[in-house]
């Protein structure tokens, strides 16, 4: 994959709702820094959107969500192994092809916890870390663009 030149942040959302962003044939909802939830809550909160939990299926879309999001803290991903520890599939029940896990993670941390960490979410550089599920962290929904 050829490095890509830096492409500022979309002006208007062709094809999504207010606030939405538009990539691609996606639309997106980036939570603000007063917008934090876990895991499940985001589930929820991005039904409620007509909308899933981000996933990211490719480099192209990595880099985008990681100029998206610079600087701004963790967000949760739509990737969890919470059915079988250390498989971790897409909210969809599909295995990821692309992952970007920061080197040494997941590691199932379980400091002061029963449980390990079973929930994924980019941290800085937009990296995947598995996080406790309970953490509360930002978020980003996902939605076809319908135009
Ligand atoms: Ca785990
Ligand atoms: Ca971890």
């Amino acid at each position: 994959m050829s490095r890509r030149v830096y492409e500022p942040p979309p002006t208007s959302t062709p094809g999504c709702p207010p606030h939405w962003l538009s990539n691609k044939d996606k639309c997106y909802y980036i939570s603000a820094p007063s917008e934090k939830l876990n895991f499940n809550e985001t589930k929820e909160e991005c039904k409620n959107k007509s909308s899933t939990m981000l996933t990211i299926h490719n480099k192209e879309e990595q880099f985008w969500i990681q100029r998206q999001i610079n600087g701004k803290g963790y967000f949760w991903l739509g990737l969890t192994d919470m059915i079988e520890e250390n498989i971790w599939r897409w909210v969809d029940g599909t295995l990821p092809s692309f992952t970007n896990w920061k080197l040494g993670q997941p590691d199932n941390w379980n400091h002061g916890h029963e449980e390990g960490e079973d929930c994924a979410g980019l941290i800085h550089n937009a990296e995947w870390n598995d996080f406790f599920c309970t953490d509360p962290i930002g978020y980003i929904c996902q939605r076809a663009n319908e135009s």
